[in-house]
């Protein structure tokens, strides 16, 4: 792929601030249950991660979303939990229930869990997939890799699932704090090398989910959120200078305001707590993306338009990436999406 490709991409073009008033939009979790087309995939995988590494299988789930709304990035299909798939620790994913992991208690589980050489290796189908895809997709359409954060990733392998209220997780990070740092350096590392790896296989740009940073304390958060992002980017930077980031501290409250300067992610993604008057602000120092409320798809109607109106509009001074402020819930109505990427560019068309 040479450079000239990618500059055509809107999405890419948006997060240059090359194009005010019309944001490209990208939806998380744009592939998954809300879609009659991904429960017939899914009921032919044996398990949620046998699918995520049968390339053929991610490569399809990633395009369907693709295909039917032609929205301006497609999101490798993957999971933040395939990380510690790889470390060697047991996870599976439960029908009705999530994620399930053998939880982590003692500080010797630590010191087993495998190199980021064995985690890229045993990740190899994933990078297949983003590779597969790069030559599937659409010219125009940017592909974006993903990673979890580590305290995301942590609070999983700590607490053995989701749905938690992070007790173990803090007790842990508290009281063996030398174990939770080594475990804390471990994950940065598979972290950084796992973007890396994907953005070789294609990706056009990567993005970091912490989507539990609201649960730390403000020094927690400074140290463990923003800390821990920020030797993921640096790291992930000295191979890859031009692909930008996109950084998620769901629920990070008045601590997003030193999220950015703090980890030098490029593009900032806010949850739907935050005021349009902040996303504002925040677009001062660079593109923000967000935060329609997942239930306002759900609804859709005036409620949907008006608050996606409001974004586009108040957003139109600078670099927006119109996205929800967490990901499609199952509930959604397909045609609600169709007609959510008509309202987008209607209005930042006028
Ligand atoms: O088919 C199924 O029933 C599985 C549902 C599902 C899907 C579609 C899971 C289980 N993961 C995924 C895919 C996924 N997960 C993607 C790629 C698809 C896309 O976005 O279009 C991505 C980016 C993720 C990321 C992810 N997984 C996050 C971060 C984003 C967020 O939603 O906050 C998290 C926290 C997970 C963990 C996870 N994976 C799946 C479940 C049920 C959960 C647990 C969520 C929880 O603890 O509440």
């Amino acid at each position: 792929m040479t450079g000239n490709e990618t500059t055509e991409r809107p999405f890419l073009q948006g997060i240059r601030g090359e194009t005010p008033g019309k944001p490209p939009i990208w939806l998380m979790r744009q592939a998954g249950r809300y879609l009659p087309e991904y429960r017939e995939l899914r009921t032919k995988a044996a398990s949620f991660l046998d699918f995520c590494y049968t390339p053929e299988m991610a490569v399809e789930a990633t395009l369907q979303p693709i295909r039917r709304y032609g929205l301006d990035a497609a999101i490798l299909f993957s999971d933040i939990l395939v990380i510690p798939d790889a470390m060697g620790q047991d996870v599976s994913f439960v029908e009705g229930k999530g994620p399930v992991l053998e939880p982590i208690t003692r500080l010797e589980e630590i010191g087993s869990l495998k190199s980021h050489e064995d985690v890229t290796n045993y990740l190899a189908p994933v990078y297949t997939t983003v590779k597969t895809l790069r030559a599937e997709l659409p010219a125009e359409t940017a592909l974006i890799g993903f990673a979890g954060a580590p305290w995301t990733i942590a609070s999983y392998m700590l607490e053995g699932g989701g749905g938690h209220n992070f007790a173990q997780a803090k007790q842990f990070m508290w009281r063996e704090s030398a174990a939770f740092q080594g475990l804390m350096d471990r994950l940065c590392e598979a972290i950084a090398h796992h973007l890396v790896e994907q953005v070789r296989a294609g990706a056009d740009a990567v993005m970091l989910f912490d989507s539990w940073a609201g649960a730390l304390p403000d020094l927690d958060f400074r140290r463990w959120s923003i800390g821990s992002t920020k030797l993921i980017i640096d790291r992930f930077r000295a191979s890859c200078p031009d692909i930008p980031v996109i950084g998620f501290p769901r629920l990070a409250g008045q601590l997003y305001g030193e999220y950015r300067p703090g980890t030098g992610v490029d593009v900032m993604a806010l949850d739907t707590s935050v005021p349009i008057e902040a996303m504002v602000g925040f677009q001062a120092d660079g593109p923000v993306q967000g935060n329609l409320d997942p239930q306002a798809l759900v609804a859709g109607g005036s409620v949907m338009k008006d608050y996606a109106e409001r974004l586009v509009r108040k957003l139109s001074g600078g670099a927006h990436i119109f996205n929800l402020g967490h990901g499609v819930v199952p509930e959604t109505p397909p045609d609600h999406v169709a007609e959510l990427v008509d309202i987008v560019r209607q209005a930042s068309a006028s």
